[in-house]
C-alpha cells in the first residue's frame, strides 16, 4: 500500500541524516522532496504545499527543544503527527443507534458498495453483535440482487430483497419496516450506482436518504481513481451530505492521494477501509496508524488486533510446549496455516508489518501458495506429519509424486519448515522473545 510514497518519503528524510541539527536550509531540500512525493501520489498541489509549510514551521520551530533527537528522526515525526492530521486525527466512528438503527451505502458503480455492505454486516454482527438486515436496492441489475444474496449467505446475515419491485425508495422502506417488526438491530441499504457522476442517479439516491433518513450515510469510493475520487466524493457530498467515506481497494498500488486528501477537500471523515474482496478484509480507519503505515512503519497494532480475534489460548500453549521440545510438527504447521488463513488474505497481512511491504514489493504472494505447501503435507503419512525426521529420500519421493509436485519442491518446503522449527526453537529459549511474546498475548485492544 502507498510503496511509491513510503520510498519517496523515505528518501526525502535521508538528505538529513548525517546533519546535527535542523536548519532553514538543510530542511529545504527534504521538504521540497516531501512535497514532491505527495503531488506524485496524487495529492493535489495545494494540500501539499500548505502540509510541507505546517512542516517546516514546526521543524524550525523545535529546533532547540529537541537536542537528543537527530534531525532525520525528527522530521520523521512531525512527518507522522501531520500526516495523521491531514487524515483527520482521531478515529470517527459509524453511528447505527436506533431502531433499527439504519446505514445507506452510496457511490458510483464498481466502487465496491455491495462488496462493503457484505463486510459491514459482517463487521456489526461479529464486533457488536448486532441482527442485521442487508437490503437490495440496486433495482437496474439482476445480478446485483443476487450478489449481495450471496454476500449476506456468505456473512450469515438475512435479506430484504422484492426482485419485481424498481422502486428502491419503497424497498427501503419496506425493509426497515420488516427489521423493526422482525427485531433487527441494524438495516444496511445497498443502492445502485453508475459509472459516472449524474443527475438521475444523485435524485435518486437522494430521494432514498431523505425517505428512510438513515443515521449513517456511507459513500465508497474506489481510492485507485486517486483525484477523481476526492472529486466524486465532493460532488456526492454537495447533494447527500454523508456521515463519512469508505476507501476502497486499497490492496491495489493506489498512490495514496485519496486517502490523504479527501478529509481536507471534503470535510468527512475516512471511517472504514476495504482492503481486498474477502469478506473480513475491512478495517476501521484510523489516522494515526495510516501514517505510520504510510512512513513504512507498519501497522503493527490492526495486525495484532487481527490475530487476537482468531486467537486460540488454549492452543497456543500447546503449540508453545511443543516449540520448547523441539517438538512441533507438520499437523501443527497445519493448524497454524488455517489460524492464519482466518485472519484475510496474505498480501494485506503481510503489508501490516513493518518493513514487509517493502521487502515483499517483488514477490507475488498469493494464496495458493498455501494450496501447495498443504497439498505436500497432505501427501504424507500419518506417522510423517508427526516425526519430521522420517522423511528420508524415499519417502520424499513418494510424497512428491503423490501432490505431484517436483522433489526439489518437497525438498525445498522440508528445508524452510526445518529452519522455521529451529528458529522457534532458538526463540521460544531466550527471555527476551519469551517476554514480548508474553506481552503480545496480554495486548489489550484499544
Ligand atoms: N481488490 C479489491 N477488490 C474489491 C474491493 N472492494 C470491492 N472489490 C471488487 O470490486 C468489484 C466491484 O465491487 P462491488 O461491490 O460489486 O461494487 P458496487 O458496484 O459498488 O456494488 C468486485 O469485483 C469486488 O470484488 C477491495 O477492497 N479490494
Ligand atoms: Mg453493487
Amino acid at each position: 500500500m502507498f510503496d511509491n510514497l513510503s520510498d519517496r518519503l523515505e528518501g526525502a528524510f535521508k538528505s538529513l541524516t548525517g546533519d546535527n541539527k535542523i536548519t532553514e536550509i538543510n530542511v529545504a531540500t527534504s521538504l521540497k522532496e516531501i512535497r514532491r512525493a505527495l503531488v506524485a501520489a496524487d495529492v493535489n498541489y495545494k494540500i501539499a504545499k500548505e502540509f510541507t509549510d505546517k512542516v517546516k514551521e514546526k521543524a524550525l520551530g523545535t529546533e532547540n527543544v529537541l537536542k537528543a533527537v537527530k534531525p532525520g528522526q525528527l522530521m520523521v515525526k512531525i512527518v507522522q503527527d501531520e500526516l495523521t492530521d491531514l487524515m483527520g486525527g482521531q478515529s470517527v466512528g459509524i453511528n447505527v443507534k436506533g431502531e433499527p438503527g439504519v446505514v445507506l451505502i452510496a457511490g458510483l458503480q464498481g466502487s465496491g458498495k455491495t462488496t462493503f455492505s457484505g463486510k459491514l454486516a459482517k463487521y456489526l454482527k461479529e464486533k457488536r453483535k448486532m441482527k442485521v438486515l442487508l437490503t437490495a436496492c440496486d433495482v437496474y441489475r439482476p445480478a446485483a440482487i443476487d450478489q449481495l444474496t450471496v454476500l449476506a449467505g456468505q456473512v450469515g446475515a438475512e435479506i430484504y430483497k422484492e426482485p419485481e419491485n424498481k422502486n428502491p425508495v419503497e424497498i427501503a422502506l419496506k425493509a426497515i419496516d420488516f427489521a423493526r417488526q422482525n427485531k433487527f438491530d441494524v438495516v444496511i441499504v445497498d443502492t445502485a450506482g453508475r459509472l459516472s457522476v449524474d443527475e438521475k442517479m444523485m435524485q435518486e439516491i437522494s430521494d432514498v436518504r431523505e425517505a428512510i433518513s438513515p443515521n449513517e450515510t456511507l459513500f465508497v469510493v474506489d481510492s485507485m481513481t486517486g483525484q477523481d475520487a476526492v472529486n466524486t466524493a465532493k460532488a456526492f457530498n454537495e447533494r447527500i451530505n454523508y456521515d463519512g467515506v469508505v476507501l476502497t481497494k486499497l490492496d491495489g498500488d493506489t498512490r495514496g492521494g485519496a486517502a490523504l486528501s479527501v478529509k481536507y477537500t471534503v470535510g468527512k471523515p475516512i471511517k472504514f477501509v476495504s482492503t481486498g474482496e474477502k469478506m473480513d478484509a475491512i478495517d476501521v480507519f484510523y489516522p494515526d496508524r495510516m501514517a505510520q503505515r504510510i512512513l513504512g512503519m507498519g501497522d503493527i497494532i490492526s495486525f495484532v488486533e487481527r490475530a487476537q480475534d482468531q486467537f486460540d489460548e488454549e492452543e497456543a500453549k500447546r503449540l508453545e510446549k511443543k516449540i520448547k521440545k523441539n517438538k512441533f510438527d507438520f499437523n501443527d504447521f497445519l493448524s497454524q496455516l488455517a489460524q492464519l488463513k482466518k485472519m484475510g488474505d496474505m498480501k494485506s497481512l503481510l503489508n501490516m508489518i513493518p518493513g514487509m511491504s517493502k521487502a515483499m514489493k517483488n514477490i507475488d504472494i498469493d494464496d495458493s501458495a498455501f494450496g501447495r505447501v498443504e497439498a505436500i503435507i497432505y501427501s504424507m503419512t500419518p506417522q510423517e506429519r508427526a516425526d519430521p525426521a522420517l522423511l528420508n529420500m524415499s519417502r520424499k519421493k513418494r510424497i512428491a509424486l503423490g501432490c505431484g509436485q517436483s522433489m526439489e519442491d518437497v525438498n525445498r518446503f522440508i528445508k524452510q519448515f526445518d529452519g522455521m522449527r529451529k528458529m522457534m526453537h532458538k526463540m521460544s529459549n531466550n527471555p527476551m522473545m519469551a517476554q514480548m511474546a508474553g506481552n503480545f498475548k496480554g495486548g489489550k485492544r484499544r
